[in-house]
């Protein structure tokens, strides 16, 4: 799947209506000016990049919440945006790369994933399952929701009608998690959804724990593969510069692992970084996660340690 000539494009979102912190909108452009574009560059790739989205706020006024959502218009229209520019990319033979910006993007870019390719497969790194429904959400924040609304879970919300229910519990698989609330533990289960929380990577070893993600959600490696990985998911020791950061996380190699085994199987059509917030910690806490950023981008672009 791997596009000919090689070219990724850049999808830089500065977006944080999906949760409530500051900053996390600044992620894209430290990732760029930290010069990841270069970087992937000298991997061999042609990069495309024209500058980051220029989202047009919808005032506050004009956008009250939906029952418990919070910011429906705005993280709705945005998505869609998104949604648009990663399914143009991949038509254009293009590997988009979207740099978060909040999570809640991830319902634009898998949306646009599936357009193109509706039998792509999703491997979520996260400390979160992000797939609460606009029920089950104690925070009303859309970042802790895209999965449920990617795969058809909960009530209809007419302003996210365009998000089309296209993905099966079977075709996601989540690495990384240890902080769910009680209602998503339960939407986990009664949908059968193939999870390896940091108990399972501690249990298997990372190598074993990716193996079996890939073995459930693309057996025979030739169905196509989004990762979106959120850098939460590594250990707050490792990428401290994030809203939510849980003790217990993936280590600097565990994250890279990752990404360099979903790299290695030549199935990755789209990459998603998301949750670098470059002002909540000290300078160099928040250097550290924008190089952690960029590496793990690196890492799923084919870079290699020999
Ligand atoms: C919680 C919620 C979340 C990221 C926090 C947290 C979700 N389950 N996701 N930070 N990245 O608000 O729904
Ligand atoms: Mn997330
Ligand atoms: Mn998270
Ligand atoms: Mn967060």
């Amino acid at each position: 799947f791997l596009p000919d000539p090689k070219t990724v494009a850049i999808v830089g979102c500065p977006f944080r209506g999906g949760q409530r912190k500051l900053g996390v909108d600044k992620g894209p452009i430290a990732l760029v000016e930290a010069g990841l574009p270069d970087q992937i560059k000298e991997l061999g790739w042609k990069v495309k990049f024209d500058g980051h989205h220029q989202f047009e706020e919808i005032s506050a006024e004009n956008d009250p919440p939906i029952g418990k959502l919070l910011n429906p218009r705005l993280v709705s229209k945005v998505c869609k945006a998104v949604s648009e520019t990663v399914g143009d990319h991949i038509k254009n033979g293009e590997l988009p790369l979207t740099l978060g910006g909040d999570h809640s993007l991830a319902m634009g870019t898998i949306s646009g994933t599936l357009d193109r390719y509706p039998e792509a497969c999703v491997v979520w790194v996260d400390a979160h399952a992000d797939i609460n429904t606009p029920e089950t959400t104690g925070s009303g924040n859309i970042h802790g929701m895209p999965v449920a609304f990617l795969m058809g879970l909960g009530p209809t919300i007419p302003e996210f009608s365009w998000v089309k229910p296209r993905l099966s519990s079977s075709r996601i698989v989540y690495i990384g998690l240890r902080d769910l609330d009680a209602g998503e533990k339960r939407i986990l289960k009664e949908n059968k959804i193939k999870a390896f929380s940091m108990h399972e990577v501690d249990r298997w070893g990372i190598g074993r724990v990716v193996e079996m993600a890939l073995d459930h959600v693309n057996p025979d490696r030739d169905r196509p593969i989004h990762l979106s990985f959120d850098v939460d998911a590594l250990d707050p020791s490792v990428a401290p510069s994030t809203g939510t950061p849980v003790r217990g996380g993936l280590t600097f190699r565990e994250g890279h692992y990752i990404c360099e085994a979903v790299y290695e199987t030549g199935c990755l059509i789209a990459l998603d970084i998301m949750e670098v917030n470059p002002s909540l910690a000290d300078t160099a806490s928040i250097n550290q996660t924008i190089a952690v950023g960029c590496s793990l981008a690196r890492s799923a672009l084919g870079e290699t340690l020999l």
